[in-house]
């Protein structure tokens, strides 16, 4: 027999001999955990769909939406805000009484064409950045309590990226769009949101010098999102933990923004579906419980990158990501019972 069908037919034995392990009961998250479990919530499917909607609304407390806020959908056309969906979540959060948080008024995606092209001088676009951002907040300051205020701007190497507000207005549009945020809600709290600030390298260390500097300057900045789209092995978990608590001792508090785990890392590749996700789960688990040990005061949530694996943005680039709580017939997966077992 060749030797590639021996591996085969081996690989085969082997995974079918991992015994699945019994799943957990399936509990309400909200009621079981200390501070906001959190969900990113597709709007269509919180209409249209009865299981999406009956889930999110008995696991999670704290609702983001995937793009019902993002400067594309909600501010369509200039000076014309499209608040139809925000409105219908808000409405939905207030009778559910689940925390909605803001996300986001500044990026460099998710743009309306007008704002991409927008020509003016450095004052017209910092006008225009504060009718945008002031005009959101104004609408939604009654219930919506927390906002990222600005998205990903800085490249991994601890740079600032080069989107159309750094361009047009220079690196001041970051504390400008804090100062405008501020301005419009002085109680709502004020996040920097970013990807791979958990892998504790010099990207973290330039966001936390860059914004406890603005903190100095009387800028509020309440805390730092940490977007959590992680695979089963990168980063470690120490080094998640340490980000977290660096965040944390350099007077922030921590959100885990967006978080998923994706199944697809190349190194495991000839891994077994079970084995997947039996990583999957400690994972879950271990991302958790790094997360309870920072002061409850410092923790404002963990929020899922979306319901099931059904409903992920990585499922439209690879079916193998499979990266949240629910399979893609909203059941409950083994990371669901690693995420619980975190929280004990
Ligand atoms: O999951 C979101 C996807 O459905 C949208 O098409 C996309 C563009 O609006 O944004 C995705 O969410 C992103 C989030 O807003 C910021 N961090 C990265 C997320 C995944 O791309």
């Amino acid at each position: 027999m060749p030797k590639y069908i021996f591996c085969v037919l081996l690989f085969l034995l082997c995974s079918m001999t991992i015994k699945d392990e019994p799943l957990c009961n399936e509990i309400k998250l909200r009621e079981k955990a200390s501070f906001a479990i959190g969900v990113a919530i597709n709007t269509g499917k919180l209409k249209d769909n009865e299981t999406y909607r009956n889930k999110v609304i008995e696991q999670f407390n704290s609702f983001t939406p995937e793009k019902a806020l993002k400067p594309l959908y909600v501010h369509p056309e200039k000076g014309n805000f499209n608040f139809t969906e925000a409105d219908h979540l808000i409405e939905y959060c207030r009778y559910y009484k689940i925390r909605l948080h803001g996300h986001t008024l500044v990026w460099h995606k998710a743009l309306p064409h007008w704002m991409e092209k927008f020509k003016g001088n450095a004052n017209e676009w910092d006008m225009m950045l504060k009718e945008h951002i002031q005009g959101i907040i104004y609408h939604c300051k009654d219930y919506i309590k927390s906002w990222d205020v600005v998205n990903e701007a800085f490249n991994d190497d601890g740079t600032l990226r080069k989107n159309i507000w750094l361009k047009n207005m220079g690196e001041s549009y970051i504390e400008k769009a804090f100062r405008y945020a501020m301005e419009a809600d002085p109680e709502a709290k004020l996040f920097y949101n970013d990807y791979s600030l958990e892998h504790g390298g010099e990207k973290l260390d330039a966001v936390l010098r860059f914004f406890s500097d603005l903190k100095a300057k009387g800028i509020r900045i309440d805390g730092i999102g940490l977007q959590m789209h992680v695979s089963l092995e990168y980063p470690t978990i120490d080094h998640i933990n340490g980000a977290a608590l660096k965040i944390q001792n350099n007077g922030f508090i921590v959100h885990y923004s967006e978080l998923d785990v994706a199944l697809n890392d190349e190194q495991n590749f000839f891994k077994s579906g079970k084995r997947l996700t039996a990583l999957q789960k400690n994972r879950m688990k271990e991302i958790v419980k790094g997360f309870m040990k920072l002061k409850p005061e410092n923790r404002f949530g963990i929020t899922l990158w979306g319901l099931s694996d059904a409903d992920s943005w990585l499922s439209e680039d690879s079916f193998r990501a499979r990266p949240l709580l629910y399979d893609k017939h909203y059941k409950i997966k083994p990371a669901y019972c690693g995420f619980v077992e975190g929280l004990e």
